[in-house]
Parts: structure tokens; sequence; C-alpha cells
């Protein structure tokens, strides 16, 4: 039913529900806020009449009076929805939505920086996914915990044997992240994550330059995004075989530890198996690596170019050999049930490293090595598909490519562009107004990433042409992630008022405090529910999310979500100035 207020009832409603109206999950949005001169779309879930109110939240009195756009119907469920458009309202402040059906929203602000926090929080995620470390209070806050997993006495799995190392070989191999919700480090999702954060400095420079996040090396003379890659950049370089630059897939216990705080999983852990992709993605990071570390340390930039080098002759030696663990396992013991990474096509890692080695040597010969453009595609980036890395390094780095990779940029800017216009295309009529969910296959497992990975690619379109629209959508993607979506969860834990409690994460389970830690992004929804948990509210693409720890498969965390997520953040708030409402 459709209920039009009248004048004086909108007066005596107003007066009424002062503190009357109660908050009403049904209104999805940034739970975080707005910028002053940026879009500021809300959306209501189910039947809510047409009128809706922007209140100030200190005196409740209304600020704004909008009308609810027409009734949008969710492909997957058919639930209706309506957009609550308040763009034009400017005013900084804390405010909520009232509906005179529905209830109020939640708090929020609309503010400068007002994404800033969320930037630095997800920053921090990676800290507390530090291996090999004490996180001291001062730092951790009330998630303080003691060291774990020293990885100093590191075993040689059979199938990682070489005459210099043979099986049994103790190594080092310390520091780096925790891949995810468990505490095993795997140089695949290492090799995206650390893609996006260094694409992040060389894109926004200046920005990143500013951000102090509160970790111990903060105010020394390398800018924390660039400190915190370090960390995991230092383990990575010792997951390469000195005798033969083959790089391990992982290094792992052989199965999953229980859910207990890092220093009481102290299994022995292994290095296992070289192969094609870990060793590429470990070439196109330390390529990328060396010439952005070169500027404040020239020894570093120094050992990752000669590393990545070293890869990349290993790779062409191997060119394909696949890391396949149920075949591992049936030749080598201990078998080794953890993540597996597995990737049957190398391709892309092959583009990928070739690039990052072609932009940082300006050798002719990498860029020619394989094909770089096998179709017009500008696929989505994921762990195991990373050639639009590629792609978005070349466009960033034109001013210093050889004539031979300058003259294939206009078609590549192009494909980008047509990439994001597919992207856009057809959102202004979505459910919730955004890029992300438009298909029922941006939700697979860790569709967080895909949204964050989707404002990415509306981002670099942006840097090539500067379409409001890309930044608009892109911000959009934002706010899907921080609670303007089907399930009303803002995905970034401790970071809104309906967040993610009970993540599958170790730590944030077994260090018996209530929060759990703060700054790490949830998988999201993820129908295929593989990991059989009995709270999924239904199987719809876009509300197949728990927020209950059995739920690996919608309620992980994981370092190749986070860092989209710290990147969207992070650029939103660099290009902040330029959105209009
Ligand atoms: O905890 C593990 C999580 O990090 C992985 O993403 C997931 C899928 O590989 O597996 C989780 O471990 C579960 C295992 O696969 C099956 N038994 C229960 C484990 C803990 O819930
Ligand atoms: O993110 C990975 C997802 O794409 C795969 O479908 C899934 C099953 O293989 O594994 C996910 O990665 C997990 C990894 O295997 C182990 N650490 C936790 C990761 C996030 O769930």
């Amino acid at each position: 039913m459709i209920y039009k207020l009248s004048l004086p009832c909108l007066l005596a409603c107003s007066i009424l529900s002062v503190n009357a109206q109660q908050v009403s999950e049904n209104i999805r949005l940034n739970q975080i806020g707005f910028y002053p001169n940026a879009p500021k779309i809300a959306v209501v879930a189910g039947d809510a009449g047409s009128l809706f109110y922007i209140r100030d939240a200190q005196n409740q009195k209304i600020v704004f009076t909008g009308t609810l756009g027409p009734t949008r119907t969710n492909p997957f469920s058919q639930k209706i929805t309506h957009v609550a458009d308040f763009s034009a309202f400017q005013t900084p402040g804390i405010y909520l939505i009232d509906l005179p059906q529905t209830g109020s929203s939640y708090p929020f602000s609309i503010q400068k920086n007002v994404h800033r926090n969320v930037a630095i929080g997800s920053l921090r995620g990676f800290y507390y996914q530090r291996a090999s470390t004490a996180l001291p209070e001062k730092y951790a806050g009330a998630w303080h915990r003691t060291a774990g997993h020293p990885d100093i006495r590191v075993v040689v799995h059979p199938s990682a044997a070489s005459a210099a190392r043979p099986a049994g070989t103790i190594i080092a191999a310390p520091q780096g992240w925790y891949d995810a919700g468990d505490y095993n480090k795997y140089v695949v999702n290492s090799g995206i994550s650390m893609g996006t954060l260094l694409s992040l400095f060389e894109d926004f420079p200046a920005y990143c330059k500013a951000l102090n996040t509160n970790i111990p090396e903060s105010g020394n003379a390398m800018p924390d995004v660039l400190d915190e890659v370090l960390w995991n950049l230092r383990w990575m370089l010792a997951m390469q075989d000195p005798s033969d630059g083959g790089v391990y897939h992982k290094l792992t216990n052989p199965r999953f530890d229980g859910m207990v705080m890092p220093n009481k999983a102290t299994e022995t852990r292994y290095v296992v198996q070289k192969n094609t992709i870990a060793t590429l993605d470990f070439a196109a990071v330390t390529a990328q690596a060396s010439r952005i570390f070169r500027m404040y340390d020239k020894n570093l930039a120094d050992s990752c170019l000669l590393a990545a080098e070293k890869a990349w002759k290993w790779a062409l030696a191997n060119p394909a050999v696949a890391y396949d663990q149920n075949a591992m396992n049936k030749t080598f013991d201990p078998d080794v049930v953890t993540g597996g990474y597995e990737d049957g096509d190398n391709r892309d890692e092959w583009i990928w490293a070739a690039t990052e080695l072609y932009i940082t040597t300006k050798k002719d010969a990498y860029y020619q090595a394989v094909p770089l453009y096998p179709d017009a595609l500008v696929p989505l980036p994921s762990w195991s598909q990373v050639r639009s890395l590629a792609y978005y390094s070349l466009i960033r780095c034109e001013k210093d490519l050889t004539k031979r990779g300058k003259n294939d940029l206009p078609a590549l800017k192009k494909r980008v562009l047509a990439m994001a216009d597919a992207l856009i295309k057809g959102t202004a009529t979505q459910p919730y107004n955004t890029v992300m969910g438009k298909t029922a296959g941006d939700y697979s497992w860790g569709s967080s990433a895909n949204a964050a990975n989707q404002g990415i690619a509306l981002l670099q379109a942006y840097h090539i042409q500067n379409k409001q629209q890309y930044l608009r959508f892109a911000l959009g993607n934002l706010d899907y992630l921080l609670g303007r979506n089907a399930t009303g969860y803002s995905f970034l834990t401790g970071f809104g008022h309906k967040t993610p409690m009970h993540p599958h994460h170790r730590p944030s389970e077994a260090d018996g405090i209530g929060e759990p830690v703060p700054g790490l992004l949830s998988g999201g929804p993820n129908p295929a529910q593989q990991d059989h948990c009995t709270t999924y509210p239904n199987k719809l693409p876009d509300e197949s999310f728990t927020d209950d720890v059995c739920s690996y498969a919608s309620n992980e965390i994981a370092i190749n979500w986070n860092a989209p997520m710290v990147y969207l953040a992070a650029a939103i708030e660099a290009l902040q100035e330029k959105l209009h409402p």
C-alpha cells in the first residue's frame, strides 16, 4: 500500500516519531557514511511508502525529505527494493534515514575523508595476519598476542627435493602473512595480494606516503604500505630455491590446525613442490617490488630483480609444472591437504611475469616472450587469473615503456574502457544499484573480492578517461561492501553496525575476545556453500552468507580479499574531491 503523508501529518509524525522509530535492517546503506560532495544512496528492501527523511541523529530534526525511486525487482529473489537518493544533501554531520513505514537506519556520517579509517583499518588487517612475530598491545590493542610460527625450521617436503636440498633439509622462511583463517602461507595467493598492494602504491604514491597505520615500522623512512608489503616480501624471497630459482608452492602443515591461537599451532611445517604458476607469480611480484622499493632500498631492489630473473629462467626451463595436490599425495609423504591453489591454466601468470619484468628492466625480450594479448579480454583479477594486473601496470607505467610496449597502449586502453563499460551497463536498474551482483557468477567463493576488484577495474578506467560514471560506480561497490547489499552486512570486521562477529578466522575464534580481529574482509555470499553449514538463510546468490564460524565458504577472511578492499577504500579516499553528487 502506498501511503502519502499530508503536511499536517508530516509535522505531527516527525514529532511523534522522535525516539519512536526502531532501527530497521531493511534500510541498507554504507554503514560508515558518505562524502559531502558525492552520491549518497540507500536502498530500502520491501514495501516502503513513498517519502523518506534524513534526520539529524542528535536532535532528530528533519534536514532533508526525499522521494523513493520506483520499485526494482531482485532477479534472484524477486524481492522488491527502492532507492533512496539523497545526494543533493551535502551538509556534514551525523544522520539517520527515517521511513514512516519501515523504521530508521543506523546512524551514518557525511564528512570528508569518511573512508579514511576503513583504508587504514583494512591495511592494518595485514598487520594482524603477520606470522613469526608477537603483536604488542601498543599496535594491536585488545588483540595483542604472542608470536606464533617462527618458521625457522621448515622441512623440505619430498615433493620439493632438489640435489642441493634433499627431502628433509631444514630451511628458514619466517615472516609473511597468514593466508586467511588458516595459518599456512601460499605463494600463489600472496602473488595477487602483493601485486594489488604494490599497485596501490604505484597508482597513488602521495596518498600512500601520507598514510600512517600505527604499525611498529610507522615513522621509518618507508611508507607504511610498503613496510607491510615488505613483511611478506621477505618471506616470499625465502620461498625460492637458491640452487635453481624455482619457487615452492606453499609453506604449510600437512593438515589444517584446530581453532587455536598461533603460538598453540606447532605442527611441523613443510615447503612443497616447486611449480610454474608459483614461480611466475613470484617473478611478477619481485619484479614489480624491485622498481618500487628502489627509491627506498637499493640493495633490496637489486636482490628482488635478481630473484625475479632467476625465477623467470626456472619457468622457461619448466614451463608446465602444475601443482596437483592429489597427484602429489599419491607419490609423496606426508600427504598435504591444506589449501590447493591449483590452477591448470598458466597463460595469465606468464603474461603477468613477462610484463612486470619488461616494465622494470625495459627489455623488449620480455615483452615479446609470450603473447600478451591472446584475445581482447580484460578478465577480472582473482588468485587464478592475474592477466589484467599486467594490463593495469602497462597503462600505469606508460611513460616508462619502450616504443614496443607503447605502441600497443591505445588498443589496450580501449579494452579496459570496454570492460568498465560492460561492468556499468544495466547497473542503474539493479536492486542495490551496484555493479556488483548483476550476475549470479559474481557470487563465487570470496565474492567480496569480486566487488572490490570490479571497483578497481572501474578506477583503472577512470585513470584512462576521467568519466564520472567510473568513479561513482567504484564508490558504489565500496558502498556494497560496507552494507548496501542483500545481506545488510558491512563485510569488513569492526567497521559498521552490522558486521561479521564470527568469521572463520582462527585468532578471532580462539582469542577469547568478543569482537573479531578488526579490518578483515569476510568472503561474502557464496551459494555453493561448500562448508555445508546449516545456518545459511537460503541458497540465493546474493543472500548466501552466514555469520557463523563454520562457514569457511562465506565467512572466512583472506589476504587476497583484503588487498583489493584496501586498494578500493584508499583509492576512493585519494580521489574523493573528484566525485560529484
Ligand atoms: O579452516 C580451513 C579453511 O581455512 C579453508 O579455507 C577450508 C577450505 O580449504 O578448510 C578449512 O578447514 C576445514 C577442512 O577443510 C574440513 N574440516 C574442517 C576444517 C575446519 O573447519
Ligand atoms: O579463495 C579460494 C577459493 O577460490 C577456492 O575455491 C577455495 C577452495 O579451493 O579455496 C580458497 O582459498 C582458501 C585456501 O585454499 C586456504 N586458505 C583459505 C582460503 C580462503 O578460503
